[in-house]
């Protein structure tokens, strides 16, 4: 299977050039044969084989040089530096990211959805994330009913999210409620009972599953606690998972349902070195469980240059329209940027550590708009900003990616759709990332790979380092 994804890689290069058999031969490569509805015997099937692929790449490669550690890099935040393992998803600077070797717009056209040309369903990118392999409807079906049955949040959660003041910052109450959750963690309880080591990736997977299944109704009860008076709508039975957290936020229209999906479905994995999915891995490196190491991922999303910056964007857009209106001149957005910059400020939504062109995720939610919501004065902003922003940022001469990321776009779609509250919007990204980082979280413990303990120097060392080897 995962041969078949590589396969796939090699057979995109040569039916590049021949478009009418290029998606049927990819869809034939990749689509799961197995006609079990059930997740776990799947990666049951699935871990042997994997553990011994990476005990042959130990043995056989295990001292092939990737590259050379410059002083920049260690000094540079480890830019550039392979330093990981991460099988669920890969990102290529000039394409972006690719889930177990698909694009976006092939998870498009290929994971099953809710409606016909619809977009995909989350469930369906989780069961590719964790097995890569594509999920037939019934597959997706199947995981969207067990994930429902896992989503049951005991009352002690909610009791302490309700101790936290109402205006504590949503990812504070929701990091506060995975916290909450880790109480029930299987694998801790196996833990202490002396479960074999070779057996910790099933108390990870359902840690991982529940976890998934539960946060969006963590994430539903702060959105509701904050901003409608407590009033917390229950799951839908009928509902898939993108779907239901939508309405458990109180939003029912069709397109807000796809939106959703999109949403959930691109912010879930964008390989292993991002400061979530990175911390994640880290400190489940420790032997933490899912819940510890994906509340520790959280507060690494919460900061500004990374997760938050979904809420920075709509703040600063909004602060654009309050000073010059939303008729604003292509003159008056460059002269608010540059006020931005010469106050010290990032422009938040452009910029990327990997990334050197327009990020993939933002041009699938512009299309996303121009389909719903072509008229939108926030949406049309949002497009002059592309044309304004990259120039000036690679005016400056230090910005290595001056092209728009994710959250340049996701703030003016939700609130398009009546979510309107910016500082919010991170806890959406939060719940999206569950998948990715437990998907991982599952076969970092399934392949046993060790605790992360990377080797830290001083400035004398270096200095005295360097000048020995001058
Ligand atoms: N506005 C102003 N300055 C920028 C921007 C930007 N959007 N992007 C990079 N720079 C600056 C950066 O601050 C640094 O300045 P200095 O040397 O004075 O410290 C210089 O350009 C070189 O930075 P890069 O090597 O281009 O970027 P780096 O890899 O260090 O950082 C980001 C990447 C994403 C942190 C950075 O581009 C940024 O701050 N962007 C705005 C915040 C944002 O949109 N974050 C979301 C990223 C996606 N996500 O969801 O996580
Ligand atoms: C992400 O989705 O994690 C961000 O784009 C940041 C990153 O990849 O470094």
């Amino acid at each position: 299977m995962f041969r078949s994804v590589s396969l796939l890689s090699k057979l995109r290069s040569r039916l590049g050039q021949q478009p009418s058999l290029k998606d049927s031969v990819r869809w034939l490569q990749i689509q799961s044969s197995s006609s079990d509805l059930d997740l776990r015997s799947q990666l049951e099937e699935l871990i042997p084989e994997q553990q011994e692929r990476l005990k042959k790449i130990k043995a056989e490669h295990g001292k092939v040089q990737l590259g050379n550690i410059t002083v920049d890099m260690v000094l540079g935040g480890m830019r550039g530096m392979t330093g990981l393992l991460w099988q669920t998803s890969l990102l290529d600077p000039d394409e972006g990211i690719r889930f177990r070797g698909l694009s976006i717009p092939e998870c498009q056209k290929i994971l099953p959805a809710a409606k016909p040309e619809g977009e995909p369903l989350p469930e369906g990118l989780l069961w590719l994330l964790l097995t890569g392999k594509v999920p037939s409807k019934e597959q997706v079906d199947a995981l969207s009913k067990e994930l429902r049955s896992r989503a049951v949040v005991p009352d002690f959660v909610y009791k302490a999210i309700d101790a936290l003041p109402v205006t504590s910052h949503p990812m504070t109450q929701f990091a506060t409620g995975v916290m909450a959750l880790q109480v029930q963690s299987e694998f801790q309880k196996a833990y202490e009972k002396g479960i074999h080591k070779s057996k910790y990736w099933e108390p990870t997977y359902e840690d991982s599953l529940n976890l998934i299944a539960r946060v969006p109704l963590v994430a539903a009860y702060v959105y509701r606690r904050i901003y409608k008076d407590g009033q917390v709508i229950p799951l839908d039975d009928s509902l898939d998972y993108g779907a239901n957290f939508s309405h458990m936020l109180g939003f029912d229209s069709p397109k807000m349902l796809e939106l959703m999906r999109l949403y959930v479905t691109i912010h879930s994995d964008h390989e292993g070195g991002n400061v979530s999915a990175h911390t994640g891995h880290l400190v489940a490196s420790a032997l933490s469980d899912p819940y510890l190491s994906f509340a520790a991922a959280l507060n690494g999303l919460a900061g500004p240059l990374h997760g938050l910056a979904n809420q920075e964007v709509l703040l600063w857009i909004k602060s654009v329209v309050d000073e010059c209106g939303e008729n604003i001149t292509v003159d008056q957005l460059k002269e608010y940027v540059w006020k931005t910059l010469k106050g010290g400020k990032v422009v938040p939504g452009f910029g990327h550590g990997v990334l050197r062109k327009t990020d993939p995720r933002y041009t699938c939610q512009r299309e996303f708009a121009l389909k719903h919501l072509p008229d939108d004065p926030l949406f049309q902003l949002v497009s002059k900003l592309y044309e304004v922003v990259p120039p000036i940022l690679t005016e400056l001469g230090k910005v290595k990616n001056p092209w728009p990321n994710v959250d340049a776009h996701s703030g003016v779609l939700l609130n398009h759709f009546g979510l309107t509250e910016a500082r919010y919007f991170t806890v959406l990204f939060g719940v999206s990332r569950s998948l990715g980082i437990c998907s991982q979280l599952i076969w970092d413990r399934a392949l046993g790979l060790p605790l992360e303990r990377p080797k830290s120097v001083t400035m004398e060392w270096l200095e005295d380092y360097c000048k020995k080897a001058a």
